[in-house]
């Protein structure tokens, strides 16, 4: 089953907002499969954010990633890294369609609430990057028949 790398950003978990997005993902049928509250550093932001290098918004995008705790996930489902985009919506608030995370919490690109990985090669480098291998639990769930059926 597809694995994909989420990330609650300091603003959903300064809002209280927590919950509130793992629990979405929860209903939606997706499994949680390893968790983590932590402090980004720098030198990790600068890596996460390596293909937006040298763009305008880099240095504010590394200070608002490193300025409170962040939320990491890997979250597993059936096509889950582009169904996760698809609940996230888009990258601008503005864009993004109610209904979708950033469509019913955020206005501001900069404060987008949550990141999501682009393809199946970010996933697995994003997950390598917040975790080691133990940290990624594999388990049944008795939902699943529920969810995807026999
Ligand atoms: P992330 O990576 O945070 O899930 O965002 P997206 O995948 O949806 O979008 P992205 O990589 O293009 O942008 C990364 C991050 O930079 C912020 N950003 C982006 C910004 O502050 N100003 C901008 O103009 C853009 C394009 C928001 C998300």
């Amino acid at each position: 089953m597809e694995k994909t790398f989420t990330m609650l950003k300091p603003d959903a978990v300064q809002r209280n907002l927590t919950g509130e997005i793992i629990s979405r993902f929860e209903k939606r049928g997706l499994k949680l499969a390893a968790l983590k509250m932590l402090l980004i550093s720098r030198e990790m932001a600068e890596e996460h954010y390596g293909e937006h290098k040298g763009k305008k918004f880099f240095d504010d995008l590394v200070s608002f990633i490193t300025s409170g705790p962040v939320v990491a996930m890997v979250w597993e489902g059936q096509n889950a890294v582009q169904l996760v985009r698809k609940m996230l919506g888009s990258t601008d608030p503005q864009e993004a369609l109610p209904g979708t995370v950033r469509g019913d919490y955020a206005l501001f690109t900069g404060n987008n609430m949550i990141h999501g990985s682009d393809s199946l090669e970010s996933a697995a480098r994003e997950i390598s990057l917040f975790f080691v291998e133990k940290d990624i639990i594999t388990y049944k769930k008795d939902m699943d028949i529920w969810v995807y059926g026999q």
